[in-house]
């Protein structure tokens, strides 16, 4: 999209990040072990890009679980307790697993489910690549990181959430 269709439509590349306060927030986050030599950066990024925005690091509740398929229903539990918004991190690398589609499916379809069934947003950051490599280009400690990208859109849409 060109420079002068955003601006036609209202959209600020960058101006959804302005102005966005955490403070208050509950946020929980659901990760999987399974690659957590991946999922453990993710992590660490995610809670540290929402502190940046002002979520209390006691209002920030972080649940391990076995592994990708297993965060929708814990993701489940935690917006029925009312948190503001639920991150899923986990990572699924193709090459290494018979049932990619399977567990990469499951959860992200079910990372939708859940936060249609609860009206919470649940934020999607389940790495699925096809190489280890492309996962961890997908979470560099101080580059490109999803867990931090993850972090950046609960607190968005729970800003948007306020408003409708
Ligand atoms: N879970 C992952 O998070 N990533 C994977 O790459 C993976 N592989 O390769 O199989 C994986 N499997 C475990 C799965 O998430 C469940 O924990 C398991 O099937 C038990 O329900």
């Amino acid at each position: 999209m060109s420079g002068e269709s955003r601006r036609a439509v209202g959209v600020d590349p960058e101006a959804h990040l302005a102005g966005l306060d955490g403070s208050g927030l509950r946020v929980g986050i659901v990760a999987g072990r399974f690659n957590d030599a991946i999922t453990t950066v993710l992590v660490e990024a995610a809670i540290d890009r929402l502190a940046s925005f002002g979520v209390a690091r006691r209002d920030i509740a972080l649940e391990w679980v076995p592994g990708a398929f297993e965060t929708p229903v814990a993701a489940k539990w935690m917006a029925d307790l009312g948190f503001d918004a639920v991150i899923t991190l986990g990572c699924v690398i193709r090459g290494e697993t018979a049932h990619f589609d399977f567990v990469a499916g499951a959860a992200a379809t079910g990372a939708l489910e859940v936060s249609l069934a609860t009206g919470v947003p649940v934020v999607f950051g389940v790495l699925t690549t096809e190489t280890r490599e492309q996962a961890e280009v997908r979470a560099a400690v101080d580059g490109h990181n999803k867990g931090a990208e993850a972090a950046e859109t609960a607190v968005e849409m729970v800003a948007l959430h306020r408003r409708y």
